[in-house]
């Protein structure tokens, strides 16, 4: 069989989408998430213009080297726009490769290794009330790890902290704001770092010892404030600790490694094996945060899980709303299949996302399963999709009390 057609779909049923649809000769069909939060329509038209045209009449089964093909046949290596048009070229062809075996993606990838994924979703609150009714909702879903992120007194709305949740109310966090130009929030560090272990305090004395717990400092620590934090945080037993220094400098991590026991996880915003060389080796990190969607695909993500296992390191996909269903459901199939499966982030998504997204994955008892429909298990409904156009939506800009940009 050869490609006959591969069709950008950018949609916005809530939030953007940029999806790539493969089709076959024979009329099998592959998707594969693109979706670059707040940048969607330069990943929509690396794939449009200068990706799909290249992939019309070869061979779909050859998913190795359509990869090598692209990454290193653009002679640009890396960098999120081309590698989230990589990653929807490689998770569509793998699509279409377990749909034509007739089998679910994990079947290929090695079968089950695991009864499923463990989730943890994310509660908060601008107050320690509040993110007790968003824990407790969490609690009642099924989920047994929760990811707390909270307000700090002084500051605005704080990145990471939804609208305070009503008891029973779902958890519908967007970080990227519909507007043409993106929200600018105050951001304190030492206002940040004094309050965060007051609140794993009061969190660990209403909800014990045993829950485990996450927290994410988005890149915003310097090493030194990351190694005070993570120190800070020890008496709580934290699941991990997420982003606490700048994506760009790997050697940060070695700062906040030598002083602190509290496990770390990072990667959300690389986009390569090469971002993860040093930590890796030197054994700076407990989790490998890559979404498929971000670092090109099944086909480096299960490279890099093989290497990190090498080194006791384990997964911890990133799961927010901007990953699609369609990247999301890739992960579960990896994340059943790895045997250093750690931990899935889940964001659930809005009803008209899954309206347009129909999906076979399940969350039950706290554990995300792909389920057993061929391929990823994820089927794109164009007439849903044609009711909602592009809206530009941006991330937050984070400014410090002087109003200078945030260093890091
Ligand atoms: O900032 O998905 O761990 N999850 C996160 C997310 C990311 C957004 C970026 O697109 O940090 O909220
Ligand atoms: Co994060």
């Amino acid at each position: 069989m050869t490609i006959r057609s591969a069709e950008v779909l950018v949609t916005s049923p809530g939030r953007n989408f940029v999806t790539l649809r493969i089709t076959t000769d024979d009329g099998v069909t592959g998707l594969g998430d693109a979706t670059l939060n707040g940048r969607e329509l330069a990943a929509a038209s690396y794939l449009r213009d200068h990706v799909a045209p290249l992939l019309i009449g070869r061979d779909e089964a050859q998913i190795e080297d359509a990869w090598q093909y692209l990454y290193r046949g653009a002679y640009w290596r890396r960098g999120p726009v081309t590698m989230a048009a990589i990653a929807a070229v490689d998770m569509a062809l793998w699509d279409i490769k377990a749909k034509t075996a007739g089998m679910p993606l994990y079947q290929l990838l090695g079968g089950r290794s695991r009864r499923g994924c463990l989730a943890y979703g994310h509660a908060s609150g601008s107050s320690t009330d509040a993110l007790f009714t968003s824990i407790r909702n969490h609690l009642e879903q099924g989920f047994r790890a929760i990811r707390v992120q909270t307000g700090v007194p002084g500051l605005g709305q704080v990145y990471g902290v939804a609208t305070d949740q009503q008891p029973g109310q779902r958890y519908d966090y967007e970080p990227a704001k519909r507007q043409a130009l993106p929200a600018e929030e105050s951001w304190d560090t030492r206002a940040y770092l004094r309050h965060v272990p007051t609140v794993f305090e009061a969190v660990r004395s209403e909800f014990g010892p045993e829950l485990p717990l996450l927290h994410d400092g988005h890149h915003r620590m310097s090493p030194n404030e990351a190694a005070i934090l993570g120190k800070s945080l020890e008496p709580y037993d934290l699941f991990w600790l997420e982003d606490c220094t700048p994506g760009e400098n790997q050697e940060a991590l070695r700062r906040v490694r030598s002083q602190t026991t509290t496990p770390l996880a990072i990667g959300e915003v690389f986009n390569s094996v090469f971002d993860y060389q040093t930590l890796i080796t030197e054994q700076l990190i407990d989790y490998v945060r890559s979404a498929v969607t971000h670092t090109g695909g099944i086909t480096p993500l299960k490279k890099l899980m093989d290497f990190a296992a090498i080194y006791q390191i384990r997964s911890g996909f990133h799961g927010p709303t901007d990953i699609s269903p369609v990247g999301q459901a890739a992960h579960l199939h990896l994340g059943v299949a790895l045997h250093n499966f750690g931990i899935q982030e889940y964001m659930k998504h809005s009803e008209d996302t899954l309206e347009v997204f129909r999906t076979s994955y399940t969350f039950t008892d706290g554990l995300l399963d792909p389920g057993e429909n061929p391929g990823l298990g994820v089927e794109y409904d164009d007439a849903a999709a044609a009711a909602y156009e592009y809206t530009p939506a941006y991330l937050p800009v984070n400014r410090k009390l002087d109003g200078t940009v945030h260093d890091w």
